[in-house]
């Protein structure tokens, strides 16, 4: 019988959809995987390629023990195909068809639609690797490089994912779409990235700690979504990434963490108490806090366009096919179908910022998009405990919604961070205190120097509470090869 919860390696790719059985979809995925490889060989410094890094690999989706740890090099790494298990009767949990059997294949009526949301989760997996690519180079710690190794490796594993799906349900197209994922590239003029944020640079250690605590958890809420498909095999993808995905924004959260706690103990030992005595803190040779909520600014609204407008038609169309969920949709108790019911948008009207009751169907992105806003709320609410516990006197915030947006009602729109119109001129001179200006860019990699020692870290960030899988503070996350 079939193993579905367990790897199989009996094939090149490890997988526990029965590829050994599916031969036309296997044929089609080996074919795929050479320009994967090539793609990831060509992505990070061959020093890196060649090291043993000590990482997690997914051998199961048994939620009681699926990874397995050890040293491998990553080229090397079993990218691997892994679906949650069927759930026994499943339907479909929203929109016109809620309540019947859920699709094991594309319905054709959906086919366009459910492969563009496809093509764009699988577009961000490769691209946010594309971002991070030289961040080894600068590396706080080995700790660090491990985690960020993790991290790169996994969304290439979400990649495949994205890519099994196409392959096995969209023929001829689901394969070129495929080839495009690996021929769009992260910044490039010609082919961008299809969503603005992965086509930002991640410059700095920082902006990887901001960007797995704010971007990812935008694929967190996508891939929440994504899991309440009434396409079950998406479902299941999705549920098994979003496991996955938990570690990411730890990461994240534990990253940005520990940069305000070594900065409040560095102020604290010189006995500096003004947050915003910016070129003492500087001196020192940590990352000032004002210069940590402009970084927060810059990643919070580059995540918040992630969710498309507040108001869209492909949202509802969405949804009403059952393709795609609201947040944990299934634990809700309304009908499912929202056809009567309002939801709250923010709008424009007059010059002054308010919110309005649209039809609930097409306010989906901008419900996900509240959900996600109280989600990263509870990080930035423990970061405020730490600086809080060294008892300085400075306040980490979400910006107001309409600040420095790109995407829907407020694009573009002369708004500051507390959400209040304002003039060109105080725009202008605004954004030097509200996002991070190139001298603060310059003073950041100032102090991006490589701290390869085990149990060593720059001085800029404080070390972890705890290992990775338990492992001791001078464990040697990564067993660097030779320059
Ligand atoms: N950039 O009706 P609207 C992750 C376009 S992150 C550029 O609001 P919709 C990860 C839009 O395409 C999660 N264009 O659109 C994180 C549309 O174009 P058309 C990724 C944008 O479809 C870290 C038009 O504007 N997954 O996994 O309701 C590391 C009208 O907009 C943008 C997903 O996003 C933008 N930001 O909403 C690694 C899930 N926003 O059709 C990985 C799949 C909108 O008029 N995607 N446009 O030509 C979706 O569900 C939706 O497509 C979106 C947009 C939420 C992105
Ligand atoms: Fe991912
Ligand atoms: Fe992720």
């Amino acid at each position: 019988m079939l193993d579905l919860i367990n790897v199989s390696y009996d094939t090149q790719i490890p997988n526990n959809v029965g590829l050994s059985s599916d031969k036309k979809v296997l044929k089609a995925l080996e074919k795929w995987h050479p320009g994967y490889i090539d793609w990831w060989n060509q992505l990070i410094p061959n020093r890196y390629q060649q090291s043993e890094v000590y990482l997690r690999t997914a051998v199961s989706v048994d939620p009681k023990g699926w990874a397995k740890f050890d040293y491998v090099k990553m080229p090397e790494y079993r990218w691997g195909v892994l679906l949650a298990p069927q759930v026994e009767g499943r339907t479909i949990p929203c929109g016109e068809h809620a309540g019947e059997p859920a699709w094991q294949d594309v319905p054709g009526e959906y086919r366009n639609l459910m492969k563009r949301l496809i093509v764009i989760q699988g577009d961000t997996e490769p691209a946010s690797v594309e971002q991070q690519k030289a961040l080894a180079l600068t590396a706080p710690s080995l700790y660090d490089m491990r985690n960020l190794f993790q991290v790169n490796v996994e969304e290439g594993r979400h990649l495949w994912a994205m890519v099994y799906l196409l392959h096995k349900y969209f023929g001829r197209d689901g394969r070129e779409e495929a080839d495009d994922l690996l021929r769009r590239q992260s910044g490039s003029e010609e082919a961008p990235r299809m969503l603005g944020a992965f086509n930002e640079e991640t410059p700095d250690w920082l902006s990887f700690f901001m960007f797995t605590y704010f971007t990812d958890r935008d694929g967190k809420m996508q891939l929440e979504s994504l899991a309440q498909s009434g396409f079950d095999p998406l479902s299941r993808t999705c549920r098994f990434m979003l496991t996955e995905e938990a570690h990411h924004m730890f990461v994240g959260e534990t990253g940005v963490g520990r940069t305000i706690q070594r900065t409040c103990e560095v102020m604290k030992e010189n006995g500096i108490e003004d947050p915003f005595d910016v070129d003492r803190i500087r001196g020192l040779g940590v990352i000032d806090l004002p210069l940590i909520q402009k970084k927060l600014n810059l990643h919070y609204t580059l995540s918040l366009d992630l969710f498309g407008q507040e108001v869209s038609t492909n949202a509802a169309n969405a949804f009403n096919a059952g393709i795609k969920g609201r947040y944990q949709e299934n634990r809700l108790t309304d009908d499912h179908q929202l056809q009567n019911d309002t939801y709250k948008v923010w709008d424009i009207v007059d010059g002054k910022i308010v919110q309005h009751d649209v039809p609930a169907l097409t306010a989906i992105n901008m419900r996900l998009r509240d959900d996600y806003t109280k989600d990263a709320a509870g990080g930035v609410g423990r970061w405020n405990k730490i600086i809080e516990k060294m008892g300085i006197d400075f306040e980490l915030k979400l910006p107001h919604e309409a600040f420095h947006r790109k995407i829907g009602v407020f694009a573009d729109k002369l708004i500051d961070p507390d959400g209040k119109f304002i003039s060109g001129a105080e725009y202008d001179k605004g954004m030097v205190e509200w996002l991070p200006s190139h001298a603060d860019g310059d003073y950041i990699q100032s102090l991006m120097k490589p701290e390869y020692e085990p149990g060593k870290y720059a001085r800029w960030i404080a070390p972890p509470k705890v290992g990775i899988d338990n492992k001791p503070g001078d464990f040697e996350y990564v067993k660097l090869a030779m320059a």
